[in-house]
């Protein structure tokens, strides 16, 4: 594919950008930031993000679910070629996850704006509400709601791991918008993100083309038994939570070790009641995170994870309650966007790598309603969700050329349709 624009970003000004918003929830003596969605410190950086797309005169839209989109008018009429992710964070978050795929999308519209060069279709840069799932599940719910999946009223309904509901949160910080919801689709969505994983890194590749990403079960479970004096109450007379709970959670490991790769199994966040140093505990709440590219095998999982359960709890008095946080199975992108993500790659002279995403991502929603794929770039020694994210510049200025690449391919009008974008040889 020769190269379709000889634009290229400015990773000066990207960094910038990148620093500018991680400063907003810096965690101290760190690089990273924490930015739990709908808290301050997101609204905080939302108003830093949307003054940068009014900066750049882009014609800037918040929904009902706090999503943001800013559009770069095109020569043509039509529903624009999107790029974009999210700008929430973990509580130990780094400063590129999502982040970059949002800065990357303005500084690509900012490069071609200041070319002097109109594309043919419309470009938009969106950031989706709390795509982390840290504070509200399930994750990726902002781009859930603009593709149709979640009913408005029932995602605003929603209760925080912190007892905040997600409507009145949104008012708080003053983005519960007005434009439509579900969205009308875009043309077609590719998100840069970085892989937050070793592959890249450990393989020496500079891009991936991410075909796909994979299916995710989020479950909540909580046992409950009888608090009782952890002095006075004999072993035989115990109904234990704690130990039902510990037997579950190591369960969830061996689990994930016994179907082997890709099957993965976390248990991230457990609370005990009244999680007290004498007290045997009345109750243990705790997730389970389980994903797999392949939905038989990553159902498998969930069937041996409730069959377990079922049998250590028998005979303890303790009961379970499962409630399901988040559920979304495999996703595979569009084979023609994901070919013109590797020809950018090729064009640009750097090695690519085909590769199916372990995170989530809000582009697994977005290509519920148009051509969508995403670019990676690496994450140094494979980290992420962890303050000491890293991704070095050379990379960071790759990632966001192949995205411009990628981008301008799909909005030249020259490209009767998608299959022909795709194709080797594709020329502004
Ligand atoms: O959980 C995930 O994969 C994403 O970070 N929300
Ligand atoms: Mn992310
Ligand atoms: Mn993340």
């Amino acid at each position: 594919m020769t190269l379709v624009s000889s634009i290229q970003i400015d990773i000066d000004r990207l960094q910038d950008r990148l620093a500018e918003l991680a400063a907003i929830g810096a965690i101290d003596g760190t690089e990273g930031c924490s930015r739990l969605a709908l808290t301050e410190d997101d609204g905080l950086g939302r108003d830093l993000v949307v003054s940068w797309m009014c900066d750049l005169g882009l014609e800037v839209t918040i929904d009902g679910v706090g999503n943001g989109v800013g559009v770069l008018k095109g020569r043509i009429d039509g529903p624009p070629v999107m790029m974009g992710s999210h700008i929430d964070t973990v509580a130990t978050g780094g400063r590129y996850d999502g982040n970059l795929g949002v800065l990357a999308g303005l500084e690509i519209i900012e490069s071609i704006v200041g070319a002097g060069i109109v594309p043919d279709r419309s470009l938009a840069v969106a950031f989706f509400t709390n795509e982390e799932g840290s504070r509200f599940q399930p994750d990726m719910l902002g781009s859930l709601v603009y593709v149709g999946g979640l009913a408005l009223s029932d995602a605003l309904a929603i209760e925080a791991i912190d007892g905040a509901i997600l409507g009145q949160e949104l008012e708080r910080i003053g983005y519960d918008g007005i434009a439509a919801i579900p969205a009308e689709p875009p043309y077609a969505f590719v998100e840069l993100h970085i892989e937050q994983g070793p592959v890249l890194e450990a393989e020496a590749m500079t891009i991936g083309a991410v075909t796909g990403v994979q299916g995710i079960s989020w479950q909540e479970l909580t046992i409950n038994g009888q608090s009782n004096h952890a002095g006075t109450t004999p072993m035989s007379l115990r109904r234990d939570p704690g130990v039902v709970a510990a037997r579950i959670m190591t369960f969830v490991h061996d689990l994930a070790n016994n179907l082997g790769p890709p099957q993965v199994g976390t248990v991230g966040r457990v609370e005990f009641a009244p999680n007290l140093v004498n007290v045997v505990p009345a109750s243990v709440t705790f997730t389970v995170d389980l994903r797999n590219t392949d939905e038989a095998v990553l159902q498998e999982s969930e069937d041996r994870l409730t069959a377990f359960v079922d049998e250590t709890i028998a005979g303890t008095g303790c009961t379970v309650e499962t409630r399901v946080l988040a559920r979304f199975e495999p996703v595979l992108f569009d084979p023609y966007t994901v070919d013109l993500v590797e020809a950018s790659a090729k064009s640009l002279g750097y090695s690519v790598k085909r590769m199916p995403s372990g995170a989530g991502h809000d582009a697994q929603m977005l290509a519920r309603v148009c051509p969508t794929a995403m670019v990676f770039t690496q994450s140094q020694n494979g980290l992420s969700h962890n303050p000491a994210e890293f991704t070095a510049a050379a990379d960071l200025e790759a990632g966001a050329n192949v995205l411009l690449q990628t981008v301008m391919a799909l909005a030249s009008a020259e490209v009767s349709s998608l299959k022909e974008a795709a194709l080797p040889g594709v020329s502004s």
